[in-house]
């Protein structure tokens, strides 16, 4: 597909999901792939407050859920592409969700399609065969039957757009204060330099306040009266690409919550998993209320969360397979966006070697501060990539592209320190110190040894 064409059509369709979501706004602080889906308005959602409305019949009442497939990917050829879904939710919580991934377009005499995995699960992969452009959409269809409108993902094996993070949103106390907005956490999937381009889309009546350096990583200006302010940032990297835009708000009202989810665990089938929503906050120091879903599960799996509406709740998988917990919190008037967490549980007689390494570096990468990454998003975006490879090695064993995906796309986020010259994390490493890749790195190089003797 021509590219322009591509852009536009994935810009209209970002259009209508404005439209229909009364005008999103993505929060600062949620996962990479929030940069690329439409979160919901943070009104809390109440689908059958008016009885009395003339559309009361309950069957238009139910909201669609959103399908979020994440950002645009960058692989070499002969590459393991692996995109995840579990991004994807229902503002009002028709629990399982179910997931319909396809490969719409690729270059020409591909065999793409043929390598692709099964299009029912919440993450899917591929290998990229020849040079060019690969669109894959996924819907996803909430327990009720309604489908999402599709997102569309360009995996490419020229260049991705980068990811613009605006920082958190901050509680603005009084007014005349200098507010310092926060661009650091945008980074480029390509590890390619990026430039920053901030703009003021709202501010207070009357204010006006402007951007010291609209070109800045970490802006400031005057929030010259109380209200709310909506700052955008846009990076673009250097070979001309914009990533999508992301927003932060800057507020005297009250500004919602943030959800987190946890970290991401590999586990064993019958054992009591734990959640921790305890990395949720609020920005107004509001007390919080925890709701968890699971937005999906393994097929045939009766597992339930325990503690539900709590900090800490957990469940027992009773199937292998992956189960993805969503966390909504609230502050008292409104809903956080929701954020998902990945558990992937094994059979105990399938661990071997090779799985208990990758598990012990998903416990290492677990152990590591926020600001060991690029962004404090890819903990979890590394530790999928890794479950998602230990799906794979389940279900079909050694393979080239999952020695590749480990070596260039997993050991390659935190090499530069290993094997660098000078000796410091590399352009396109994500982990961006060297005691933190030392922590990590060994585990995946073990992982990685063993694997290659099984070729
Ligand atoms: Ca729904
Ligand atoms: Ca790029
Ligand atoms: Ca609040
Ligand atoms: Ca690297």
């Amino acid at each position: 597909m021509n590219k322009a064409i591509f852009y536009l059509l994935v810009s209209s369709l970002l259009l209508i999901f404005f439209i229909g979501c009364g005008g999103g706004s993505s929060d600062s602080a949620t996962n990479t792939s929030s940069n690329t889906s439409i979160t919901p308005d943070s009104d809390p959602i109440t689908p059958n407050s008016d009885p009395t409305a003339p559309d009361s019949d309950p069957t238009n009442q139910n909201l669609a859920p959103v399908a979020n497939a994440g950002a645009d990917q960058t692989v070499k050829v002969d590459g393991l592409v692996i995109l995840d879904g579990t991004g994807s939710y229902d503002p009002d919580g028709n629990y399982p969700l179910t997931y319909a991934w396809e490969i719409i377009s690729t270059p020409s005499g591909s065999t793409a399609i043929s390598s692709a995995s099964d299009s029912s699960e919440s993450t899917f992969s591929f290998t990229v065969d020849l040079p060019g452009e690969y669109t894959i959409q996924l819907v996803v269809t909430d327990s009720l039957g309604t489908a999402s409108e599709p997102y569309l993902v360009l995996v490419s094996t020229s260049n991705s757009m980068p990811v613009a993070d605006a920082g958190s949103n901050q509680a603005l106390s009084k007014e005349d204060i200098t507010v310092q907005l926060d661009g650091s956490q945008s980074f480029d999937p390509d590890g390619d330099p990026i430039t920053y381009a901030w703009s003021i889309t709202s501010k207070p009546p009357f204010s006006s306040a402007a951007l010291n350096d609209p070109t800045a990583v970490n802006p400031t200006f005057v929030a010259d009266s109380l209200g709310t302010y909506v700052i955008e940032l846009i990076v673009t990297d250097n070979q001309g690409l914009d990533s999508f835009p992301d927003e932060v708000v800057v507020s005297s009202e009250n500004v919602k919550p943030v959800a987190d989810a946890g970290g991401n665990q590999v586990v064993l089938v019958g054992e009591t998993v734990f959640l921790d929503g305890s990395g949720s906050y609020d920005v107004n120091l509001d007390p919080l209320t925890y709701s968890w879903n699971m937005a999906s599960k393994p097929k045939g799996s009766l597992t339930v969360l325990i503690g539900a509406e709590t900090e800490y709740p957990n469940f027992e998988p009773d199937i292998q397979g992956i189960y993805t917990p969503n966390l909504v919190v609230n502050d008292g008037f409104l809903d956080s966006d929701p954020s998902n967490v990945n558990i992937f549980a094994v059979d105990a007689e399938n661990i071997d070697d090779f799985i208990r390494a990758l598990m012990d570096a998903i416990l290492a990468i677990n152990g590591l501060d926020d600001s060991d990454f690029n962004n404090a998003n890819n903990r979890n975006a590394l530790t999928l990539k890794i479950i998602v490879v230990l799906k794979n090695y389940l279900q079909d064993g050694y393979s080239e592209s999952l020695l590749d995906k480990l070596r260039d796309d997993i050991a390659g986020k935190m090499d530069g320190c290993a094997i660098g010259d000078p000796s410091a994390p590399d352009q396109n490493d994500w982990i961006m110190n060297c005691p933190a890749q030392a922590d990590v790195y060994p585990h995946l190089m073990e992982a990685i040894s063993i694997f290659e003797t099984m070729s």
